[in-house]
């Protein structure tokens, strides 16, 4: 007989036990995150047959349509730490203002973020979709404990709804990948310690928004076209419309996601929020050896000033990243490579 496999659990308690002085409640979190998974997973194999695909006929804080599946998402997520006084509020894509949950005796230790649904536009038909998550420590248990930088993040992830359901997460000791094994409900460990390679030749990026980008975002992505197989170009496009199913390709292929500042569609600061796209995302990419910068700094040292705010990223392989950087910087000199 093989080697056991390792659930999501085993290796989330096994971690644990590195760590003397852990509660357990983190670990206990991440394993909630995994039911809250299966969870959705299955609302989604079964929306067409249920009919819960299509609109809910309202919209979120940033007036964008929310679909059925957005809106139930969101419920599960929320009801997932709504016992065991893990979490004291959590914060979404889909609420104005933070959930708070019940306080217990004690104060839980975290506050959780997360975007439900990431690429609802896929919802419809049967593509991939993500949810993202974020873990913070609470400080004061108000909207101020998460209006900071990224590195506070204590833990962070997302589960990819593709062929297969994969959950990925990193609390700060490298990144790790788990795939559902739906016949026995469990996901299962298939990759310790993800390295992402250095560079790639892909590109993610919504090029029918071009018009509204930065003379430097046309001249980068241009950049990235041209040929010049000394220095592995042109780079081949892959855009999904699910930010997770882009990054997740890079972190295996390596490459470059850019979500740029869009004059022309009113979003001078791009569409990817901070807290719950860009920081989550940001965190997994650097456990992997990856980077995520706006051009000009650090996504993880980004501290929004309101909770849906928005930031241009570029996420991905760190010798694009620093490719993109120095288009950024105006440095046309070291531009090829
Ligand atoms: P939604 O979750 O609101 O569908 O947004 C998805 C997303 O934030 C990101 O996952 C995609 O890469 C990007 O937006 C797609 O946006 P465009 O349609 O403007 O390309």
């Amino acid at each position: 007989m093989g080697a056991a496999p390792v659930t999501l659990d085993r290796f989330i308690l096994e971690g644990q036990q590195q760590h003397p002085g852990a509660t357990g409640e983190l670990s206990l979190l991440l394993m909630r995150l995994g039911v809250a998974g299966k969870r959705i997973a299955r609302e989604l194999a079964v929306a067409d047959i249920r009919r819960t695909h299509g609109s809910a006929g309202t919209e979120n804080v940033q007036g964008e349509e929310q679909k059925k599946l957005d809106v139930l998402a969101n419920e599960i997520l929320i009801e997932t730490f709504d016992y065991g006084g893990l979490v004291s509020f959590a914060a979404s894509e889909e609420l104005e203002e933070p959930h708070v949950y019940r306080a217990g005796p004690e104060p839980a230790r975290y506050a959780a973020l997360f975007d439900p649904m990431d690429g609802s536009s896929n919802i419809d038909v049967n593509g991939t979709l993500g949810t993202i998550f974020s873990i913070r420590p609470r400080r004061e248990g108000s909207e101020a404990d998460l209006l900071r930088a990224g590195t506070e993040q204590v833990a962070a992830g997302y589960i990819l709804f593709g062929p297969a359901v994969l959950f990925v997460y990193s609390s700060g000791d490298g990144v790790h990948v788990f795939a559902l094994d739906a016949s026995i409900g469990e996901f299962l460990l298939v990759r310790r310690r993800l390295e992402m390679p250095r560079r790639g030749k892909g590109y993610a990026v919504n090029e029918g928004r071009r018009s509204g980008w930065s003379e430097t975002d046309r001249a980068f992505v241009e950049h990235l076209k041209e040929p010049d197989p000394s220095s592995g170009r042109p780079y081949s496009t892959r855009y999904s419309g699910s930010m997770v199913g882009d990054v997740h390709r890079i972190l295996l292929e390596g490459g470059i996601y850019l979500y740029p500042a869009d004059t022309a569609s009113g979003k001078p600061s791009g569409k990817i929020r901070v807290l719950y796209e860009a920081h989550p995302l940001a965190f997994v990419v650097e456990q992997a050896g990856g980077r995520a910068s706006t051009g000009r700094e650090r996504v993880l040292d980004v501290a929004p000033r309101s909770l849906h705010e928005r930031i241009p990223i570029a996420i991905g392989s760190a010798d694009e990243i620093a490719l993109y950087e120095r288009f950024t910087a105006g440095q046309p000199s070291s531009k090829s490579r």
